[in-house]
């Protein structure tokens, strides 16, 4: 066994043990009250699932296992020379939550490097789809054609003991996640750059090498993507993209069917698609403005016509966060250490000035404050990589290791099936009338 997996199996083993107990003495314990706002509203704020890599405060942020934003950037090991944390550490983390040395990191690097190989027939595949066919559609079709290799599926099938399941599991989480790179770099080429494929490179980090099969050679951006591919990876458990991994993992669909559907929930505008709407929208800005450094005023006059159109400002707004994203701040920072002369960069910020008020101003917005993908495009666009609609792509590769590292956890605890209730409006008349029965009588 090797010394992750060995952690892993000795951290799980005590918390499903610790769990057993909580749950023999406290099982009954009530820990929320539902409205009918929240039946009606999206299942917002009700505490419903376990789910051990994150957890995401709506004042401050999301914490990795206990770590804040500034916190990872300033203590997870770095590639040489860099000064932005490896995605390796916190997969490392979020798995047996500890920060992992710059030895384990290595070992987590390279063991992923052999796990890399994607299988022919997935390329062929993907070169059988329309070239206009959206990235994510492309990338979550990849994902599904590597299915066939699932050790889980494959060990299942043979009979396989429940109390490996995590096991198996591991094993395909880190071969799903040691491959990512490879399919949604494969898909970049294919669409943008004739097909003219790039090899990986055995010695390069996992986010390192990534950008280099992306034909994206700038130490700028690698830096950036190694950023960006470890903010993105986690925000809690009752996301779109983290919550669907959860429930199709939880009817025992092994972890790429599981992926699959959570780059599905990603792709829709108001989650993961935002990062490609935001920088659409800022460029149709600057168009349609005929200037690269509009005012604040100018930038005003365009959000208010867009809210006028009935559409949302892209970037701004969270479920469940009430202060600007640590995750745009991060980028942010990040962009004023680097590149603090970016017009497109610029505009960001100036955005962030003057859209809070605005939303504030309706009246009905509960977060006015920019979320993660506010800020991304700007830089990435800086960077040279302008394919806009292939944004969300990047999120996804980020977003594996997040809600696979839970799908080990989901394993090694047992958690069931999924299967809340549901009720019809009817149901519901009918509750009201009972209880105002009760109240007049
Ligand atoms: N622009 C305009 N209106 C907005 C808005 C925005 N950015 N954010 C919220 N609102 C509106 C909602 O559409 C809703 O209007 P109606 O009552 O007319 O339907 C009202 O304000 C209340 O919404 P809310 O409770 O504040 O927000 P929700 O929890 O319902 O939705 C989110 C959250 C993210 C979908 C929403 O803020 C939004 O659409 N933002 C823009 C899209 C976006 O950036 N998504 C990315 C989120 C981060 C991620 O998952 O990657």
């Amino acid at each position: 066994m090797d010394a992750l997996k060995q952690l892993f199996y000795e951290k799980s083993n005590a918390l499903a043990q610790e769990v057993k107990e909580i749950l023999k003495e406290h099982g009954n314990k009530q820990v929320d009250d539902v409205q009918l706002n929240q039946v009606y509203g999206g299942m917002r704020d009700i505490t419903s699932m376990i789910w051990e890599p994150s957890l995401l405060d709506s004042e401050e942020g999301i914490r990795f296992r206990g770590f804040s934003i500034p916190e990872l950037r300033e203590k997870l090991p770095r590639a040489p020379g860099g000064k932005e944390p490896l995605p390796e550490g916190l997969f490392w983390l979020m798995l047996v939550g500890e920060i992992p040395t710059k030895e384990q990191v290595k070992w987590l690097t390279e063991n992923w490097v052999r796990r890399a190989n994607v299988p022919e027939h997935v390329f062929r595949m993907i070169d059988t789809l329309p070239i206009e066919t959206h990235p994510m559609t492309q990338f979550s079709m990849g994902v599904m054609a590597m299915q066939n290799t699932s050790i889980f599926t494959q060990r299942y099938s043979s009979g396989m003991n429940k109390t490996e399941y995590w096991d198996a599991t591991y094993e395909d989480t880190m071969n799903l996640i040691a491959r990512l790179p490879r399919v949604a770099a494969y898909i970049y080429r294919r669409i943008y750059h004739k097909g003219e494929q790039i090899l990986p490179e055995i010695s390069m980090d996992w986010g390192g090498n990534f950008a280099h099969m992306l034909g994206m050679e700038n130490e700028g951006f690698k830096e950036y993507m190694r950023l960006f591919l470890t903010i993105h990876a986690d925000h809690e458990g009752g996301n779109a993209s983290a919550h669907t991994c959860h429930l199709v993992g939880s009817t025992l669909s092994d972890p790429y069917l599981s992926f699959s559907a959570s780059l599905n929930a990603l792709s829709g505008p108001l989650h993961g698609l935002a990062n490609q709407e935001v920088i659409r929208w800022v460029i149709k800005m600057v168009d349609t403005l005929g200037t690269t450094k509009p005012t604040r005023e100018q930038i005003s006059d365009y959000v208010k016509s867009t809210l006028a159109s009935g559409r949302v400002v892209p970037g701004y707004g969270h479920a469940v966060l009430r202060k600007p994203d640590p995750r745009f701040m991060a980028q942010r920072q990040f962009a004023e250490d680097n590149v603090p002369d970016s017009d497109l960069v610029k505009i960001v910020w100036k955005i962030f000035d003057v859209v809070p008020p605005i939303l504030s101003s309706l009246g009905k917005v509960k977060n006015p404050w920019p979320n993660v993908d506010a800020h991304s495009g700007a830089l990435l666009v800086h960077y040279g990589m302008k394919e806009y609609n292939y944004y969300t792509v990047m999120f996804g590769v980020s977003r594996a290791l997040g809600v696979l590292a839970a799908q080990c956890w989901a394993r090694a605890l047992s958690l069931p099936l999924e299967r809340p209730k549901s009720v019809t409006t009817a149901w519901v008349k009918d509750f009201l009338a009972k209880e105002a029965a009760v109240v007049q009588g």
